[in-house]
């Protein structure tokens, strides 16, 4: 066995054949500091040891396209390049919070022992400045909702592991105009494959009043011989609310939940993992804007936008009921409602589910 098909898939340029050597790139005299790949969900194939650990013990952002931590970047097949952590150990102390965010997906390639007491948050936000979950993306949603001075359509939530909630229809009382204003569809579910990806925003409210659209969850990698997530820690990649339409504007659609790997061969799991959607925000009507969809902070779906008075309320992010969607935006009079973003990802290999995670985790495939 030269190269696993996983590791074709990635398009490095790394190989191993499972012993932790690499025939084809190490030099004849191979030393033992010659090069050597960590097989797994992504390999990655750094040149010795790492040098250092990290221990997070105050609030710290890392922005993973510029960060000088990312000692290494890791190109993948059909996603940002990953910013990748090589460490000794890795912690994150309790009640603080190592938020990552970027193009970038994170990955995080631990020798000994991954801690996190703490949270770690590739999570979007719909609050400004912008800061994307790490490896957040915009998806193919080519059905828009529509523009329409008596009330626009909502637009639809991403998807991801399952379809966003479609955008609620506006003007349902057709005072602009003949016809009702269709909400936004959502984009395609996705397959989870060997690229670690992002969850997908969702679209901005119909009309030039439409709100922003809620970005994506990000994604994150753990990979350590040793993985403890504490009852209190947690790993957090939900995605960002909607915003409000503006008068007569659709709601936007909530992001998608992101994705969460961890891979281990020993450890405990007490704690959180969260990879559900924004809810969608609200729509205007002729004389108050919407109010805007919430992000997940528990395994509580995230409520869509819901303020008095204006028009459709937002969807609820998935997971929707038993599903992983999210819910639709609501029809009305004034503009709909945005839908909430769908669920993401979370999968696990080695580790003893004892804790609590939104979506269900599920095995990660080998
Ligand atoms: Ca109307
Ligand atoms: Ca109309
Ligand atoms: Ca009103």
């Amino acid at each position: 066995m030269r190269l696993l098909a996983g590791l074709l898939a990635l398009g490095t340029a790394c190989g191993f054949d499972g012993r932790g050597t690499t025939p084809d790139a190490a030099p004849v005299d191979a030393s033992p500091d010659a090069p050597f790949c960590v097989p797994g969900f992504v390999s990655f194939c750094p040149s010795g040891p790492p040098t250092k650990s990290l221990a997070i013990t105050t609030n710290t952002v890392l922005p993973t396209d510029t960060s000088p931590e990312c000692l290494d970047v890791m190109p993948t097949s059909g996603g940002a390049a990953l910013c990748i952590l090589y460490l000794q150990d890795f912690s994150i102390a309790a009640g603080v919070t190592l938020r990552a965010w970027g193009q970038r997906p994170l990955a995080i390639y631990v020798k000994d022992t991954i801690t996190i007491l703490g949270t770690l948050d590739v999570s979007s936000r719909r609050t400004l400045p912008a800061e994307p979950g790490a490896g957040s993306r915009t998806c193919d949603a080519p059905t828009l909702p529509m523009a329409d001075t008596g009330g626009s359509g909502g637009g639809a939530g991403g998807s991801m592991a399952d379809l966003g909630g479609s955008g609620g229809v506006g003007d349902t009382d057709q005072t602009g105009g003949a016809g009702n204003a269709a909400g936004g569809a959502p984009g395609l579910a996705t397959t989870f494959a060997a690229t670690l990806l992002g969850g997908c925003a969702g679209q901005a409210g119909g009309g030039g009043n439409g709100g922003a659209a809620g970005r994506g969850g990000g994604a994150v990698y753990l990979r350590g011989n040793t993985i403890n997530v504490a009852a209190g820690g947690s790993v957090r990649a939900v995605g960002a609310g909607g915003s409000g339409g503006g008068l007569e504007g659709g709601g936007g659609g909530g992001g998608s939940g992101g994705s969460i790997v961890l891979e281990t061969t020993a450890g405990t799991f007490a704690g959180l993992l969260l990879a559900t959607g924004g809810g969608g925000g609200q729509g205007g009507d002729n004389d108050d804007p919407g109010d805007f969809g919430d992000e997940a902070t528990t395994t509580s779906p995230a409520a869509g936008g819901a303020g008095g008075g204006p028009g459709g309320p937002g969807g609820a992010g998935g997971p929707g009921g038993t599903t992983a969607t999210g819910n639709g935006g609501n029809n009305d009079t004034g503009a709909g409602g945005g839908g909430g973003g769908a669920t993401g990802f979370i999968k696990v290999r080695g580790l003893a589910t004892a804790g609590t995670t939104m979506p269900p985790a599920a095995a990660l495939p080998l």
